[in-house]
């Protein structure tokens, strides 16, 4: 059985065996949680994202996908990031937004993680309405099998936890 919890915070101060990083496809830091996420786990981090990309990732880690970094001097042991989608009025992209979710519980899972802190992913710079982000979060999170014990949302702010509250009920 996987428990579902919620808190309210930095990402960047919790204690797991992986943290979700909301990132962009260049995968060298940005701003929000991508860029509290590398000011506070140091240089290791980026070191790894640039190998990546030198590696497998040349034309940039595409949205929806995730992969695996050392979490340096962060309490954790690994940083799994992932491409959000941007918010778009015209275009579905909630499909998207679920693979993020789904491809960070497959790659915990490779990884052996019993415990992942996810952020509120697209919610902020890419400008995903929070309920829906919420329920889209929520709901792939509790459809996908997976041997994580622990999936923790950490929410940022009051509105991000109450939209989070309700979807976990
Ligand atoms: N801990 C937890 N949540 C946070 C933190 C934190 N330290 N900081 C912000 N949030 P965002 P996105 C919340 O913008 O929308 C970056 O520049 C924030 O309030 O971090 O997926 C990347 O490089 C919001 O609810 O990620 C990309 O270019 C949520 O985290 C782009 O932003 C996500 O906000 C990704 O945009």
């Amino acid at each position: 059985m996987t428990r579902l919890t919620l808190t309210q915070g930095d990402i960047t101060r919790e204690s797991a065996d992986a943290l979700v990083n909301a990132a962009n496809s260049a995968l060298l830091g940005g701003g929000g949680v991508d860029g509290a996420i590398h000011r506070r786990g140091g240089p290791a981090i980026l070191e790894e994202c640039r190998r990546l990309r030198a590696s497998r990732f040349g034309g940039g880690l595409p949205t929806g996908r995730a992969v695996a970094t050392t979490a340096g001097e962060l309490n954790a042991r690994w940083v799994i990031h992932t491409v959000g989608p941007v918010w778009s009025a015209t275009e579905d992209r909630s499909g998207l937004l679920a693979s993020c979710h789904r491809e960070c519980l497959r790659v915990a899972d490779e990884l052996g993680a019993r415990t992942v802190a996810f952020p509120a992913i697209s919610t902020g710079v890419y400008g995903w309405p929070l309920d829906d982000a919420a329920r889209i979060a929520v709901e792939t999170v509790r459809d996908t099998p997976t041997a994580v014990e622990e999936i923790r949302f950490v929410l940022f702010d009051d509105r991000a936890y109450a939209a989070f509250a309700r979807r976990i009920g």
